[in-house]
């Protein structure tokens, strides 16, 4: 579509800048979002780049921080877009580039001076020159986009100084480009002309009363530029020549060719680079669309929207939640496949009767740590997009791993028996009101005389010994509970601690990585 670049102006691989013909609909808002020049737009398009740039960063420290996290045609294709699209920001986008271009004699060279108020440009020039593309520019410092363009140093003029005051001011941001003549017998002055058509943002075809018909304008351009109207504009320059009651059927044939053409919005305006009718229009035509957004801005922008968008698609919405209802089922399998309540029971039965043998703490079924660790990876991994989940499941430790670290944590809590001192204290005040109720009555039925009394205090210690033995075993069931649940509590602390350390911390980490990436996309994607 267009020509290669020529070696020795700097300009880059085209395949990478060049926007398809079909741009249309870009094209169309960016003439739709026009807003009017003011004083201050220089401010609003350095801005512009700036907040381009800053949205280029963060798509870059999401495919970062990503990794293998993103799929790597999805990567490729972003990072290809990144760098091409940083390649132009680099240049900044805060230009408006229109180009005068049209054929031999048709008055480019004299419109260009009449619009910038300069005799910069040389007119009359049939003989084609090596000095291609002229250009002036408004305002700010253009030097490295005009490098990429390929316009000579010494064919570069700058507009605006302090001697323009704010006449110029509506203008600030623009370059106006003398193109040399599509229909110029030299091939390079064409291929020039093709390689920067796409660079522009507003084409202002320069057409003559004698020539705007000619076919080498309207089969070699004007037919394959539809879906650009928005970005350009006819200029039916030399009007000074054409006599006052023509000129309506002249402005209502060139917009009959252009219908045909297949570009029937494409505003006619008639100008006379001689006399400077029109010149005026022509100038609030350019500064409308300075004032739009660049062409360049609205393109790139829309790249990385539309990188952002392909980048959303690796990442879920939210990160899912890493509560207690993730961590309790999974500390409650572990405590299940290694028998705690069992054990806990036999601990406290121990603390009650004697003879009860309490099993190891720390032998666990496999099956229960499988079941816990897939559970914990299913319901994190059904919340993400398949690679994070695999990453999650690659940063979490084994199930013989997790066995083993289950089994050591598990050995640690204690399961020893621990009798009750009160209960043994009770059961011997028992046993000596039991000897001392017994004593009483041997003496009762021994001595003849013993007094009345004996066999009721006899009876009491009988009745002391049976409370102190009923309370001694109250104490020891309570004793038990208490056991019991202790050993409960130590054992689920342990495991907690192992999933904390073994599922929580990993699948945290790789969370907050992931939520990182879905930041720095919706940062990228806020345009
Ligand atoms: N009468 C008249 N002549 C013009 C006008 N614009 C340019 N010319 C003349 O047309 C010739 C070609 O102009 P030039 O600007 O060099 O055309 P270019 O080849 O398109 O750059 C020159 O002799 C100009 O003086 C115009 O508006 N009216
Ligand atoms: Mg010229």
């Amino acid at each position: 579509m267009s020509a290669p670049a020529e070696p020795g102006h700097g300009v880059p691989d085209q395949a990478h800048t060049d926007p398809p013909r079909d741009e249309g609909h870009e094209v169309q808002q960016h003439a739709e979002h026009g807003r009017h020049a003011t004083a201050e737009q220089g401010a609003v398009h350095g801005a512009e780049t700036a907040a381009l740039t800053q949205r280029v960063d963060a798509l870059r420290r999401a495919l970062d921080e990503g990794g293998d996290r993103v799929a790597p045609e999805v990567a490729a294709s972003v990072r290809r877009t990144l760098d091409s699209v940083a390649e132009r920001l680099a240049l900044g986008v805060d230009h408006t580039v229109v180009a005068l271009v049209g054929g031999t004699g048709s008055g480019k060279s004299s419109l260009f001076n009449a619009v910038s108020g300069l005799e910069f440009a040389d007119v009359g020039v049939r003989r084609p020159t090596t000095s291609d593309v002229t250009a002036c520019v408004w305002g700010s410092d253009a030097d490295d986009l005009l490098d990429w363009l390929g316009v000579a140093r010494d064919r570069r003029i700058q507009r605006e100084s302090a001697l323009d005051a704010e006449d110029q001011a509506a203008l600030r941001g623009l370059i106006l480009l003398d193109l040399p003549d599509h229909d110029s017998i030299a091939p390079e002055h064409r291929a020039t002309v093709d390689r920067l058509i796409p660079q522009t943002d507003l084409l202002a075809w320069v057409v003559d009363p004698q020539k705007y018909a000619d076919d080498s304008l309207h089969s070699g351009y004007l037919q394959r530029l539809t879906g650009r109207e928005a970005a350009m504009l006819v200029v039916l320059n030399q009007i000074d020549t054409v006599p006052p009651h023509v000129r309506v059927d002249l402005l209502t044939d060139v917009g009959r060719l252009l219908q045909a053409d297949g570009l029937p919005g494409v505003p006619v305006r008639e100008a006379s680079a001689r006399t400077g009718e029109g010149i005026p229009a022509l100038r609030e035509m350019l500064a409308k669309a300075v004032a739009a957004r660049s062409y360049a801005a609205t393109r790139t922008a829309a790249e990385v929207s539309a990188a952002a968008e392909e980048l959303r698609g690796q990442v879920a919405d939210r990160e899912p939640p890493l509560g207690p209802s993730l961590v309790n089922p999974a500390v409650e399998a572990l405590a299940v496949g290694a028998g705690l309540h069992s054990v806990a029971q036999a601990a406290g039965a121990a603390t009650r009767d004697r003879g009860v043998r309490v099993p190891l703490l720390g032998d666990m079924h496999e099956d229960a740590v499988v079941r816990s660790r897939a559970r914990w990876l299913d319901t994190v991994g059904s919340a993400l997009p398949p690679l994070w989940s695999d990453a999650v499941r690659a940063r979490v430790p084994s199930v013989a791993r997790l066995r083993g670290e289950a089994q050591d944590a598990l050995r640690g809590v204690d399961v020893t028996t621990r009798r009750p001192a009160a209960a043994l204290t009770l059961v011997v005040a028992a046993l000596v009101a039991l000897v001392g109720a017994a004593a009483l009555v041997t003496w009762g039925l021994v001595a003849s005389q013993a007094p009345a009394w004996t066999w009721a205090a006899a009876g009491a210690a009988a009745v002391l010994a049976v409370v102190l033995w009923l309370v001694a075993r109250g104490v020891r069931a309570r004793a038990a509970r208490r056991r019991y649940e202790a050993v409960v509590a130590d054992g689920r602390a342990a495991l907690t601690g192992v999933v904390r350390r073994g599922l929580l911390e990993p699948t945290a980490q790789v969370l907050a990585e992931h939520r990182a990436v879905r930041e720095a996309v919706a940062e990228a994607a806020a345009g």
